[in-house]
């Protein structure tokens, strides 16, 4: 007995994202301990600012001490020695992410010439140098950095590491991750098993047809 009516039911499976950790969040650094009129020091490991964990040997979040590049708190990313600081965030495997952030540096030397790694998860990292030469505390001359990568899982971490092992370091403020692949990009690919459930369908609606044009003959 052929079939009369074919109902197969393309049942999407979408995989919900594994381990989601949190968008992106507190960029400019803006929430997180008093820093108060100066700085204070916060140790490797610290993830009292929110968001992000200390990493190395220790970072300065400063406060009045400089002129930020938005709000009023920024970073030094050299405490004592060299330090860094990172985030953790959710990303779509694939989708080409754009990070901006405002770089200076300590206006103190040594040395002239500040260095920061950044990197992210499956990306290369860039080192961005800021010669302090022209700045002062109150005129930091921050510039706007760019920082490109393509995430490779659910959850994406993105560090930021001082190269300068002296307790004047890369000042670091004013974080942005954009998402830049565009929303129809993600709409879901059949898998194979879906293609060959369509398939399917087709070869059996033809048959279906063949036997009701016999049966009407
Ligand atoms: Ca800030």
């Amino acid at each position: 007995m052929k079939p009369s009516i074919l109902q197969i039911t393309l049942a999407s499976t979408l995989l919900a994202g594994l381990a989601q950790a949190a968008p992106f969040q507190n960029g400019s650094f803006e929430i997180g301990p008093a820093p108060g009129g100066s700085f204070i020091t916060l140790g490797p490991g610290n993830t009292s600012i929110t968001g992000w964990e200390v990493t190395g040997a220790g970072i300065d979040y400063i406060g009045g001490l400089w002129q930020p590049a938005d709000g009023s708190r920024s970073l030094d990313l050299s405490a004592t020695a060299a330090g860094g600081i990172q985030q953790t965030f959710d990303t779509v495997a694939g989708h080409n992410y754009q990070v901006t952030f405002s770089l200076a540096g300590n206006p103190s030397t040594p040395p002239l010439i500040k260095s920061v790694s950044v990197q992210a998860t499956g990306s290369a990292a860039t080192t961005y140098t800021f010669d302090i030469s022209l700045s002062s505390t109150a005129d930091m001359r921050w510039a706007t950095q760019t920082y490109n990568f393509t995430a490779t899982g659910a959850a994406t971490t993105l560090s930021f590491t001082s190269l300068d092992n002296s307790a004047m370091g890369p000042a670091l403020d004013n974080v942005v991750v954009t998402d830049l692949t565009p929303a129809t990009a993600v709409t879901p690919v059949p898998t194979l098993s879906e293609w060959a459930l369509v398939l399917l369908a087709t070869a059996l609606g033809a048959l279906g047809l063949r036997g009701r044009r016999g049966r009407g003959h």
